[in-house]
């Protein structure tokens, strides 16, 4: 008789050592127990077969959309989320083999090169870990940015990152022109070296308050310079989120997409300043109305116009709990 108990036994350190060995690599796998055996439906972007915990893991962390997996030990199935499970009421019907993991993405990292002129440059020296890196946009002057290396093959250079309250984002045009934070806007001056010189696509990644992530992509992306007030210019959408980029071409001039526009500069479309009546923060502003990634913080799902908010995400204005924008070249 084949001895059941034993080879659970077995897969369930093989599948422990796999996680251990994994997280070396692709940052995957903070165990939930909570949820061993339940089989959850809710939350689920797709599903695979024939996978062992590794692959089920790596194909997590290799997806924009993914924040944790479900692996089942017995028959090889891997679940995709797109949230995590930390503070998620136990759901599910009961199902023997199930494991959960939350995939971390973005741990930190502990060496740095000592030159890189962006988040690409950093990756294909070699270094895998997303972290905070400091690269030369200009000869002889560095800053400091965060790369996502990781997130749909890595590459990406952060340029706007929403996390808490704790940074001001209604700021004025010279905040905006030269960045702030530390680092959570690089500001318009290097978007624009960025994204000038070379074909470049832009990932923005959101997370709502109830731990949805969504994402929306555009595979070209780049702004105007400061003469032309950061000129916004974008195509070629694709995403989980809603094109809600859309609204700030769709009233266009011959130029193409809305200038950028802050409490202190009006360039958007409508015959007032969208900052402050509606909005806050500096965004692509066209008559109003439109979403705004820079808008208000708030701490909470509140949905109110003038908070950090991406239409298209949920059809209303809710505020969001974190944004990630980034660029890579193409
Ligand atoms: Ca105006």
């Amino acid at each position: 008789m084949l001895n059941v108990p034993k080879l659970i036994f077995v897969c369930i350190l093989l599948a422990g050592c796999v996680v251990t060995n994994l997280n070396k690599r692709v940052k995957a796998g903070k165990r939930n127990r909570s949820f061993d055996n339940r089989h959850k439906t809710d939350n689920e972007l797709r599903q695979f077969t024939n996978t062992n915990a590794f692959s089920c893991l790596a194909l997590c962390s290799d997806d924009i959309d993914c924040r944790s997996v479900a692996y089942n030990f017995i028959d090889g199935r891997c679940q995709e989320f797109n949230r995590d499970f930390t503070n998620q009421p136990v759901a599910g019907i009961y199902q023997v083999g199930w494991r959960h993991f939350d995939v971390a993405k973005g741990a930190a990292c502990k060496d740095r090169p000592p030159t890189a002129r962006d988040c690409d440059d950093v990756q294909s020296q070699g270094y895998t870990c997303s972290g905070v890196y400091s690269i030369s946009l200009v000869t002889g002057r560095s800053v400091n940015v965060l790369c996502d290396l990781q997130t749909a093959g890595g590459r990406w250079t952060v340029f706007q990152h929403r996390k808490d309250g704790s940074v001001n984002f209604d700021m004025n045009w010279s905040s905006y022109k030269n960045g702030f934070g530390n680092p959570d806007t690089e500001g318009n001056d290097k978007l624009y070296r960025l994204t000038s010189s070379r074909k470049t696509e832009l990932l923005i990644l959101m997370e709502a308050w109830d731990g949805v992530w969504k994402y929306a992509s555009y595979s070209e992306f780049y702004i105007n310079p400061e003469s032309d007030k950061y000129r916004l210019r974008v195509s070629g959408f694709s995403g989980t989120a809603g094109d809600s980029l859309m609204h700030t071409m769709s009233f266009t001039s011959p130029q193409g997409g809305q200038q950028f526009s802050t409490r202190d500069s009006d360039n958007d479309a409508w015959p007032g300043s969208c900052n402050p009546t509606y909005h806050k923060g500096g965004f692509w502003f066209n008559k109003c109305g439109a979403s705004d990634l820079n808008g208000h913080y708030y701490s909470s799902a509140v949905d109110l116009p003038d908070s950090c908010n991406w239409y298209t995400f949920s059809k209303n204005r809710q505020s969001l709990k974190t944004i990630f924008m980034m660029v890579r070249k193409v």
